[in-house]
């Protein structure tokens, strides 16, 4: 005999079975997710259901998640928060008409991909796809309406071959200053100096201002990664992944021009709707500074008026000569304080300044700064150090000759490298100056005292960096600060020893590696008939991309920075073309690249004659609406806001900005953890309740207990596997418990019990709708086709407004509460009519879609509601079916009574004059004159 079971999906009606009466199975059809989940996920996978078609049909909303990282453990529970978020919004413009593109793929090249390939020692392609399957499964297992036909990897060599390909873009770029965009390269102006030279030196001038670039730079060498890293990847010094120490080295790397886009990033942060602190975060990182370059002659003394007479004729020259120091500085205003000059240990004048007198100790100062990063060189907290070059330079404003020092305090990567130091108005300027006993010289006096020390500033024994009035500063005394500011740079720009500047933080982009896991690019060195590098470089023929990744056996990192690709067999790794020998680049790029562009491979996934189809690009860009974490605020952000304006200046793409609207989800932390007042001893939460806005012990509720929930992580044991919860409570109940937590900007604690509260809302929510057809045995619907009471109209109505008003703003807890309190009122009645079930169903089906597409078929439809009609509402139910009319007499308020509303003007004449004070007022007699508005007010005028 079968076993039977009380579930009714798998309860045939010809089961005799034992335990349970037939009558009763048929009262009590439960909702088994387990079931019906699988079920309607291949629905929508066979229907094609989600297939977004090429061009968008009407109104389009492009909707992006931020696409995941196939770790090697799989989906956690912090994902489908966003990509829960993002579904509804999908699937509630889908029911709105609109044409939606909403894709998923994976973010596949990458260190982590790598590590954990070489833990599992798995080649990095097969635990690569490993892993993407497994997120594939769990994606697909949450009911995402995601148009998979769309899917694509990063590692896809399909897709990495178009990387490569804007990587050639890039290649064939220069930033033109005067037109404000990039330009192919072709056009670049060759100075005659240059073109006199022949073809190779005009390669190589073209090699300089090409926008991907290569250069020898101090970088950061992470021997415990095997690679370099970019700034944005390490925190406090270290690698942010491992935490690994770093070390600065020279080493040759390939560099994106990204700073030559600062301007235009930072200006168009302004057209974009993105969070006001990722925009703060991003604005700071480019970091626009503006001042004003200054020169000062550091030649021999004596020429020093000749040489500022020359100035005066030919001005400020763009490249300054060995006779002089040019610094960046924000405070020209403060030139007649600068008491000594500081470069950086980098700064090419080191040498030429640097006396024989001095030479050792200077030797010993560079040897001992190599070491350290920008990080710790700017740590405003550690002392300052330094050694004087032995030479002096002169201060352009008013002759006199001031000390030239090197210190690490002064970085070479920013501004021209080299300061005056201001220390009566620069904090760090100040403390070196005490330190190494240097002159201070005040030239500002504040303007209200506030905490500042006056006597102590005018004797050089207080630093005071605000605004004031100009003292010690000849012609300019008594100036305020921006008026001296403006006065001063123009000044200078007339004398030919200073001119206005900006200055942006950014750095431009280290673009290689040396790992193995990543796109190699598409870069060809020359090679001379000795194997050596002529220097050259050959871009690979388009035709010849993709340039894929060769077998290697050993591909790991050997903790030197030669990439392991110089270990390719000979055939890939020395291409021959038209005779001529190359090696090929053997760095990678690094992890940032494939993901700046994803977004518009989605658009046109499986083209293979163009990265994009321009005119798909021009109907489905800008994304709309784009969610995930505000972790990338300064890496992909930033990063893809670049390519995408190279591509737009070289015409492949059609908007300035790709991302319009960004929302960053919080992040869900483990369970509350309690514990006693000591934050050490646990407490099971069992024996925990809440005493108004705190928690005390059930057995003493006067002791206090600790809350706290903490990130998610491994070594805390605290990380919830998506696959647990949904083989628990279902898929459903998952999104909708993610959504319910909080708004979706807030970080937010996991709560398994929260899961299993919002079960019992779809528990009921089933009830409400589903019972057992009785000689059938299916399924069928427990409503009746009355026709809706006015209130149980209102009810819906207002319900309708509600979650239609919330999907909007993507307040999606509070739409989900609307949804509960609907059933509450309905599970109350013995009939519930079929015309508000309806629309209530079709409300709930972009947070909970399986049971909403059920609930769909038992209510008699035979297709999926995917692209059913959204619901619409009428105004007038939604708003209170009574209101209060204030009755006035004379234009007195006197009365105020209830009424339906829109009750007509004689009606409620009537029901005014019915009320007892108003006649005794009235007195008996009619009034002279009646003047009443439907739902405003009631005004009788009486002989006074
Ligand atoms: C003189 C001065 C006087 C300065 C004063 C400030 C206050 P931001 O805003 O970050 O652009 N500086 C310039 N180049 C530098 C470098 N390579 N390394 C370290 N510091 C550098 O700051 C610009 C200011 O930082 C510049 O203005 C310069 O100090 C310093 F009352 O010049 B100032």
């Amino acid at each position: 005999m079968m076993e039977c079971s009380p579930d009714v999906m798998t309860c045939s009606p010809d089961v005799n079975c034992p335990q349970i009466p037939f009558r009763q199975i048929r009262q009590m059809p439960r909702y088994n997710p387990a079931i019906i989940e699988p079920r309607w996920q291949a629905y929508w996978k066979d229907h094609r259901t989600f297939a977004t078609p090429d061009m968008p049909v009407g109104e389009k909303l492009y909707v992006l998640d931020m696409f995941p990282y196939p770790s090697g453990s799989g989906l956690h529970v912090g994902h489908p928060e966003g990509y829960t978020a993002t579904d509804i919004v999908c699937r509630f413009a889908r029911m709105k008409g609109k044409s939606v593109l909403h894709p998923m793929g994976f973010d596949s090249f990458g260190l982590p991909a790598e590590e954990h390939a070489i833990a599992t020692n798995t080649p990095p392609r097969q635990s690569t796809e490993q892993n993407i399957a497994v997120f594939r499964r769990q994606l697909q297992m949450l009911g995402f309406s995601y148009d998979w036909e769309r899917e694509i990897a990063t590692t896809d060599v399909e897709y990495f071959r178009w990387t490569q390909w804007i990587f050639l873009v890039l290649f064939d770029t220069w930033y033109d200053p005067d037109r404000e965009k990039g330009r192919p390269i072709a056009e670049l102006p060759i100075p005659e100096s240059v073109s006199h030279q022949g073809k190779d030196a005009v390669s190589k001038y073209r090699d300089r201002h090409r926008l991907a670039y290569q250069s020898d730079e101090l970088v950061n060498w992470c021997p415990g990664l095997g690679t370099v890293l970019a700034n944005e990847e390490l925190i406090d010094g270290k690698s942010e992944r491992g935490e690994h120490p770093v070390h600065r080295i020279p080493l040759r790397q390939w560099m994106l021009r990204i700073t030559a886009y600062a301007e235009r990033l930072e200006n168009d942060l302004a057209t974009v709707d993105w969070p006001t602190g990722i925009k703060k975060l991003q604005s700071d990182w480019i970091g626009r500074s503006t001042g004003a370059e200054v020169d000062f002659f550091v030649g021999p003394p004596d020429e020093f008026s000749v040489w500022a007479n020359q100035r005066k004729s030919i001005g400020f020259p763009a490249e300054p000569d060995r006779r002089v120091l040019r610094v960046y500085t924000t405070r020209p205003d403060t030139l007649f304080g600068a008491t000594y000059m500081v470069i950086a240990p980098e700064h090419p004048l080191v040498k030429h300044l640097t006396t024989a007198e001095h030479e050792v100790e200077v030797q010993k100062y560079l040897a001992a700064t190599a070491a350290k990063s920008d990080r710790q060189r700017l740590d405003v907290r550690k002392d300052k150090t330094g050694v004087f070059t032995g030479s002096v330079a002169v201060n352009p404003v008013n002759g006199l000759p001031i000390p030239v020092w090197i210190a690490d305090y002064v970085l070479a990567s920013y501004g021209t490298g080299a300061i005056m130091a201001v220390p009566a108005h620069d904090e760090r300027d100040f403390e070196f100056a005490e330190a190494f006993d240097l002159p201070i010289t005040p030239v500002y006096e504040p303007d209200d005292s506030g905490d500042v020390d006056r006597q102590a500033l005018a004797a050089g024994r207080a630093c005071f960096s605000g605004e004031g009035r100009a003292v010690n500063s000849g012609e300019y005394n008594g100036l305020k600060t921006g008026e001296f500011k403006r006065r001063i740079t123009a000044d200078l720009a007339r004398s030919g020893t200073g001119r206005a500047a900006v200055n942006y933080k950014l750095r431009d982009w280290l673009f290689s590696r040396q790992r193995f896991w990543g796109e190699p690019f598409p870069i060809l060195h020359e090679l001379d008939e000795h194997g050596e590098p002529t220097g050259v470089l050959r871009a690979v023929d388009v035709a010849d991309l993709p340039v894929d990744l060769p077998h290697l056996e050993d591909y790991k990192p050997h903790g030197r920075p030669e990439p392991p690709l110089a270990k390719a067999p000979d055939e890939w790794l020395y291409p021959v073309i038209d005779g001529v020998r190359f090696r090929r680049e053997t760095n990678t790029m690094p992890q940032w690249a494939g993901s700046c562009w994803y977004y518009l491979r989605f658009i046109d996934p499986r083209n293979d004659a163009k990265f994009i189809d321009s005119e798909k690009e021009r109907a489905w860009m800008p994304v709309d609406l784009y969610i995930g974490g505000a972790e990338h605020a300064v890496l992909h952000l930033l990063y893809s806001r670049f390519w995408h304006k190279v591509l737009f200046d070289r015409g492949h793409v059609s908007t300035i900005e790709p991302f319009m609207k960004l929302v960053n989800q919080g992040m869900i932390l483990g369970e509350i953890e309690f514990t006693m007042p000591d934050g050490e001893t646990r407490v099971d939460p069992d024996d925990v309740e809440r005493d108004a806005d705190h928690f005390v012990l059930k057995s003493d509720r006067s002791m206090r207990v600790e809350s706290r929930a903490h990130k998610m992580s491994k070594s805390r044991g605290n990380v919830v596997n998506p696959d647990d919860v949904v083989r628990e409570y279902g898929a459903d109940s998952l999104r909708l418990f993610e959504m319910f937590m909080g708004p979706i900007e807030q970080s937010k604690p996991w709560s398994m019990n929260g899961v299993s509260g919002v079960r019992g809302f779809l528990d009921r929510a089933w009830r409400l709708i589903v019972e057992i057809h009785p000689e059938e045995m299916r399924l069928t619907a427990a409503v009746v086709d009355d026709e809706p009471t006015r209130e149980q109209q209102v009810v819906l109505h207002k319900t309708i407004k509600a979650v239609t008003k919330d999907l909007e703003s993507l307040s999606f807890n509070t739409a989900i509460a609307r949804l509960m309190e609907f059933v509450n009122y309905f599970t109350r009645l013995e009939r519930r009519p079929r015309a508000v079930v309806e629309p209530f169903v079709l409300l709930l089906s972009p947070m909970a879609p399986h049971i909403a597409e059920e609930l769909w078929q038992v209510l008699g439809h035979g297709q999926s509601l995917a692209c059913e009609r959204w619901p619409e509402y009428d105004e007038a139910l939604t708003l209170d079916a009574e209101i209060e009319i204030p009755v006035q007499i004379n234009g007195k308020i006197r009365v105020r009574i209830d009424v339906p509303r829109g009750t007509s003007r004689e009606e409620l004449v009537r029901m005014a004059l019915a009320d007892e004070r108003i006649q005794q007022l009235l007195g008996g007699g009619p009034p002279l004159k009646t003047i009443a508005v439907p739902d405003r007010l009631v005004n009788f005028v009486i002989k006074a």
